[in-house]
């Protein structure tokens, strides 16, 4: 299926999860992993006061790190709803910021000149109706205890709730680019009340319709047990570009700086800015995307570690943002620990270990016009074997007819 071209040229984009998780700060599942009470947890609730909250600095942030798009976390698990929503009570509008606090991202998203993406979660541990699971918070309570806590909660009102509150988003806050849900899971091994829950709990395919009935242009992830616009791997990269039955599909690799997506004070496992970059660089030369999380503070800023490995890859981005926005994979194959994009005619050769001076590239020779680093423009010399020439014949230390040999700084230039 066609979708809107942006996506795909656009390439990178900032996740955002943040919710009451932000306030405890060891991960967003906190509720489930701890077996939180809803009493307990409510104290989030009682306290989530996100005075820093700017969004515009959001989007500033994402801005300078060379992203095009945001997608924010509408309501997450725990069920709590960023924005004023009818259908409960359990919204930011009633803590004490007191604040539609998805108006305020969509307004400074758009203003800034970005996408704007809502991640939306399917499950939800609070919704009376939402029938508890093996994922649920009480996961560990025996079957026959969970059957005695399902009784009167219904699926179908839980539903009705779900596709509420997607009509809500989907009319109140103008166009939305990109619609998240999550997600799906299924195990067919188990039984009753152990099942997990897919397209008939949530009513996919009605949702799905309701979605794109509302906003014509959304593009849909695939976490809703039916085909969507593109599929999401999770906290991977895929050794190849994606494919579903044979066919190429849009892909998207969702990533954490440290393994948490919602704020995680004492994870100190941050990804180092040259590893993000070549988890960007190696998405783009297999034609996907990269969606690279921050979880905010529960002050509704960005914590200082968060900052610094934008402003990183910002730096990084300055320079060779031509090599990824609008950039794609190359029908040419690159040499060992090295990567390919390209844009219309221009190939950019992403060397993720620096060789000794020289880099020889397989048929390439006759087909460059010219070789200039892409950081400062300066050139690179090159020598080319012909490809008629016979093998035994080459030089260049023993490189085959048609390779393309380039002149390298010996020292890799500081960038
Ligand atoms: C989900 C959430 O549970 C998580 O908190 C976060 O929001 C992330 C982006 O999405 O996690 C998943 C969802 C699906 C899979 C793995 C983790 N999956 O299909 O393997």
């Amino acid at each position: 299926m066609a979708i809107p071209a942006w996506f795909t040229e656009d390439r990178f984009g900032m996740f955002i999860h943040w919710g009451l998780y932000a306030l405890p700060a060891r991960h967003e599942w906190v509720k489930n992993r701890e077996r939180i009470t809803d009493e307990d947890y409510d104290r989030y609730f009682r306290h989530f006061e996100p005075d820093l909250f700017d969004p515009r600095e959001w989007a500033r942030s994402a801005k300078r790190a060379g992203m095009k798009y945001m997608v924010l976390t509408t309501k997450h698990h725990d069920g709590f709803c960023l924005w004023d929503s009818k259908l409960t009570d359990y919204t930011s509008m009633n803590t004490p910021i007191g604040k539609d606090l998805v108006a305020e991202f969509v307004e400074a998203v758009r203003a800034e000149g970005l996408r704007v993406g809502f991640y939306h979660s399917l499950i939800d541990w609070h919704h009376p109706d939402f029938v508890i699971d093996g994922l649920h918070p009480r996961r560990d309570d025996p079957p026959e205890e969970i059957k005695r806590l399902n009784e009167g909660r219904d699926m179908a009102r839980y539903r009705a709730y779900l596709h509420g509150q997607v009509e809500e988003l989907l009319t109140g806050y103008g166009t939305i680019d990109y619609l998240f849900y999550d997600f799906s899971y299924k195990d067919d091994d188990h039984h009753d009340v152990w099942n997990g829950k897919g397209k008939e709990e949530w009513g996919s395919e009605e949702l799905l319709a309701l979605t794109r009935r509302l906003q014509p242009e959304i593009i849909v992830n695939d976490r809703l047990a039916i085909p969507g616009d593109l599929v999401t791997p999770e906290q991977y990269q895929p050794d190849r570009a994606m494919e579903v039955d044979g066919r190429p599909v849009v892909w998207e690799a969702c990533q954490t700086l440290n393994g948490s997506w919602g704020y995680d004070r004492d994870n100190l496992n941050v990804k180092p800015v040259d590893l993000l970059v070549r988890m960007l660089v190696d998405g783009v030369s297999k034609n996907g995307n990269m969606l690279l999380n921050v979880g905010p503070t529960g002050r509704g800023d960005f914590d200082a570690t968060a900052l610094a490995t934008l402003e990183g890859i910002g730096a990084w981005m300055s320079r060779h943002q031509r090599s990824i926005h609008d950039a794609g994979p190359s029908a040419y194959r690159a040499p060992v620990d090295t990567r390919y994009t390209q844009r219309g005619n221009r190939l950019y050769l992403h060397l993720f270990t620096w060789p000794f001076g020289h880099v020889h590239l397989p048929d390439l020779a006759g087909k460059v016009a010219y070789a200039q680093l892409l950081h400062d423009a300066s050139e690179i010399k090159y020598r080319e074997i012909d490809p008629s020439t016979k093998a035994q014949n080459t030089g260049l230390g023993g490189q085959p007819p048609g390779t393309l040999t380039l002149t390298l700084p010996v020292v890799r230039p500081d960038v």
